[in-house]
């Protein structure tokens, strides 16, 4: 999802914080048909395995009622609950245009939704991503406020020139990231939720790691844009997370990774705490190499 259509200035139409109608009456009867038959596949798929706080927010939000939301009808909800609202946007949007909306409590959403014959194929993020896939959690107030502490740190980031490690920690947080829910692990991650494979590989399948957050390994960790993730980072709460993120200085962690080699994203270190040890046998076939 990197570097895909990314302008350097607001495209025609779009506001000076690069937002833009979501013109709502514009959807086909198809493109709603297309939300609704994700949105179905998806609760079903997500039953027993996303974590308590996205399937709160999914039944407070009312996400079940047929079609595409409309955001501002979407707003007043989400807004009640934690003050975040849904703005949309033409597109992937610069780093510093996307934390300054997120420090805001804004969260910038695509507004098109994909083709019916490309329900598993992605490669910007979609209305149905964006929406079905991070809006949920925004209903909850410790993520609420872990996504505007994010959105800080990565102004920040960039006067340091960290962004790059920074972006690690929402990769694996926010669009990947597995929660410990008594004793189980669950989903919270965008980009699992939203992903009819990645929902049931990311828990079931024997191939990735699954491994303790730990907010230094994490950052050091690269990260696959192009398949299933190798590793997983498995936080143990929401409050934890936010914790280790508003109550960390980042500038010693910058420093720090300095002196530190990036992880591969397959790898496991003898300092990890792991939940499984991955076979990587998905990765390998994949890879087109034997065994
Ligand atoms: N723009 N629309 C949009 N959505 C994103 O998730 C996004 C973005 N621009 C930049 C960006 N993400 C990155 O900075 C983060 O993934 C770190
Ligand atoms: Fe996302």
């Amino acid at each position: 999802m990197k570097d895909l259509h990314i302008h350097e200035t607001p495209p025609e139409g779009a506001a000076s914080d690069w937002t833009i109608a979501q013109n709502w009456s514009d959807y086909s009867p198809q493109d709603h048909a297309t939300w609704d038959t994700l949105f179905a596949r998806q609760t079903r798929q997500l039953q027993g395995r996303a974590c308590a706080a996205y399937l709160k927010g999914v039944d407070t939000l009312r996400l079940s009622r047929p079609g595409i939301p409309d955001f501002e009808e979407l707003n007043e909800r989400l807004a009640a609950l934690t003050g975040w609202r849904v703005v949309a946007v033409p597109g992937l949007v610069p780093d510093d245009v996307f934390f300054d909306h997120l420090a805001n409590r804004r969260f910038v959403s695509g507004t098109f939704i994909r083709r019916p014959d490309q329900l598993d194929y992605l490669q910007e993020p979609d209305v149905f991503h964006d929406v079905f896939g991070h809006v949920p959690l925004l209903a909850d107030p410790v993520y609420a406020d872990y996504m505007q502490a994010y959105g800080l740190g990565g102004l920040r980031s960039l006067q340091f020139g960290a962004l790059h490690k920074l972006a690690r920690l929402y990769w694996y947080t926010v669009e990947f990231g597995l929660v410990e829910e008594e004793g189980r692990l669950k989903l919270f991650g965008a980009g699992i939720v939203s992903s009819h494979g990645e929902s049931i590989f990311a828990l079931d399948d024997a191939s990735p790691n699954r491994i303790a957050f730990d907010l230094l390994r994490v950052m050091r960790t690269e990260y696959r844009i192009d398949d299933y993730q190798q590793s997983y980072f498995v936080i143990p709460s929401f409050e934890a997370l936010l914790k280790a993120t508003v109550e960390t200085d980042f500038a010693p962690v910058y420093a720090a990774l300095e002196t530190l080699d990036d992880v591969a994203p397959d790898a496991a270190l003898p300092q990890d705490r792991l939940f499984t040890r991955g076979t990587q046998a998905y990765a390998r076939a994949k890879m087109g190499v034997a065994g």
